[in-house]
């Protein structure tokens, strides 16, 4: 005897799972990842995805008739016996007249309807409207590969130039904000899904997007442009924050890098070094996972605040002194900026306050002790090919560590970073 399920025929498993893929959409079980394009935090991701669902209802009701259609005219012609098989087919016609008319005029009525709101927010998304464009704040954001820069070009530091930041874009909320687009190397896309997206970032040409967050929040960026190596571990943070807080952010963001002075080793005492052994990992260094995407206790926005206020209390003066002089004498400031203390690179990310971030390698990694000793001891393992290794830590051509760390020093250097607040 057959097994039943074996006698069951391949349309219906396509019925079957097209139906339960439909469930799936409808009850949104897809649909509110942290990328979602249809879980929408603006007016722009909003315009988007108005565009794409009157496209999607547009084509369903074609899918729908021509479907019907078809399946009526399989069903009620089909031939039912052996006579029917060998009988003359029915007279054949040529081109009528009333069907074509309608055909042709059906169809461009569908392209009107999506043609519509699309024209319309293909103007609305290019640019910010004319009545908030006094209102709109400015940024320029560049790709590198594999991480991003952000310019704030209103924020003029005395004598430095304007505010940079790295791979977390903070951004006032429920105001326009106008990003202009470049790249250092190849293209990039810079993507939002929840806010706007994506426009690419090409070399010598300045392209630009604009983007509002209705809500303060903390959303999820991505290059969306096959950029080489990492290209899929490119991804950036945007923490929207309301006026005041934004404006708090700009202040301290804008001080030179925080130094543990004479006076808060003092305060400190004599604490024990035992405290900080080491943020060194059972899995020995290099992690024991490539994690994909940073996971936090709390929600990320709460984790963010976290982030931005230091505690003294855990802190080691004499460990992070020592970290800012190995910061030298490993050459790290040869590529990364620390304003107000010896970094002066400009070739990796911008590093004043990185003790400040929730991640550290462009939103690969949670920025945590253990985690940033993995970054340090062997930036290769999360990053293949990115130009921290290859430009600084190892000989791609023999594999030789061109920078030596052990496991004290490594460690110095992470508490000095994660003390840039
Ligand atoms: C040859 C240039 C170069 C040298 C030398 C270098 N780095 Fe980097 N660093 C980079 C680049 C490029 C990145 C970005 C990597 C990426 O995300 O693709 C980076 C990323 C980082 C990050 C993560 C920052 C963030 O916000 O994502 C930290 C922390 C860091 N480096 C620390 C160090 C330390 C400590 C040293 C010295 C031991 C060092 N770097 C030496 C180029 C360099
Ligand atoms: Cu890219």
């Amino acid at each position: 005897m057959r097994h039943p399920s074996v006698s069951l025929k391949p349309a219906r498993f396509l019925c079957a799972f097209l139906l339960l893929a439909w469930l799936a959409l409808l009850t949104g079980c897809w649909l509110d990842g942290p990328q979602s394009t249809f879980d929408v935090k603006g007016p722009v991701a909003r315009a988007q995805l108005d565009v794409f669902m009157v496209t999607v209802y547009v084509t369903a009701f074609i899918f729908v008739v021509v479907g019907s259609v078809l399946a009526f005219a399989t069903l009620r012609f089909k031939a039912r016996s052996t006579a029917d098989e060998q009988a003359e087919p029915p007279p054949q016609s040529h081109g009528n007249f009333l069907a074509e008319i309608s055909l042709v005029s059906a169809s461009v009525l569908c392209l009107v309807i999506i043609a519509f709101p699309t024209l319309k927010n293909i103007w609305f998304t290019y640019d910010v409207p004319e009545e908030q464009r006094t209102s709109a704040y400015e940024i320029t954001a560049t790709g590198y590969q594999w991480w991003f820069r952000f310019e704030y070009p209103g924020e003029q530091i005395n004598g430095v130039g304007p505010l940079v930041t790295g791979n977390e874009l903070v951004i006032p909320a429920s105001r326009p904000v106008r990003i202009n687009l470049r790249t250092v190397d190849v293209i990039h896309s810079f993507w939002v899904p929840k806010l706007a997206g994506k426009v690419d970032m090409i070399p010598n040409r300045a392209n630009h997007l604009w983007l509002r967050a209705d809500e303060p929040g903390y959303y999820y960026g991505q290059c969306a442009e096959f950029c080489g190596d990492s290209h899929a571990i490119m991804r950036f943070r945007v923490i929207a924050l309301p006026a005041q807080e934004f404006a708090a952010w700009l202040a301290n963001q804008e001080q030179p890098a925080r130094a543990v002075t004479p006076a808060v080793m003092a305060a400190a005492g004599d604490r024990p070094h035992a405290v900080f052994a080491s943020f060194k990992t059972a899995g020995g260094g290099a992690g024991d996972a490539l994690s994909g995407s940073p996971e936090f206790d709390t929600n990320p926005f709460a984790a963010w605040k976290e982030k931005q206020v230091a505690d003294p209390a855990l802190e080691n003066p004499v460990l992070i002194a020592e970290g800012r002089r190995l910061f030298q004498q490993k050459t790290c400031f040869v590529c990364h900026t620390i304003r107000g203390h010896e970094g002066i690179g400009v070739t990796g990310p911008d590093l004043t306050h990185v003790g400040a971030r929730t991640t550290i390698a462009a939103g690969t990694l949670e920025n945590t002790p253990p985690r940033m000793y993995d970054w340090i001891a062997n930036p290769n393992y999360f990053k293949p090919g990115n130009k921290m290794y290859n430009g600084g830590y190892t000989d791609p051509a023999t594999g030789q560590q061109l920078i030596n760390l052990n496991d004290a020093e490594v460690n110095a250097l992470v508490a000095y970073l994660q003390s840039l607040k």
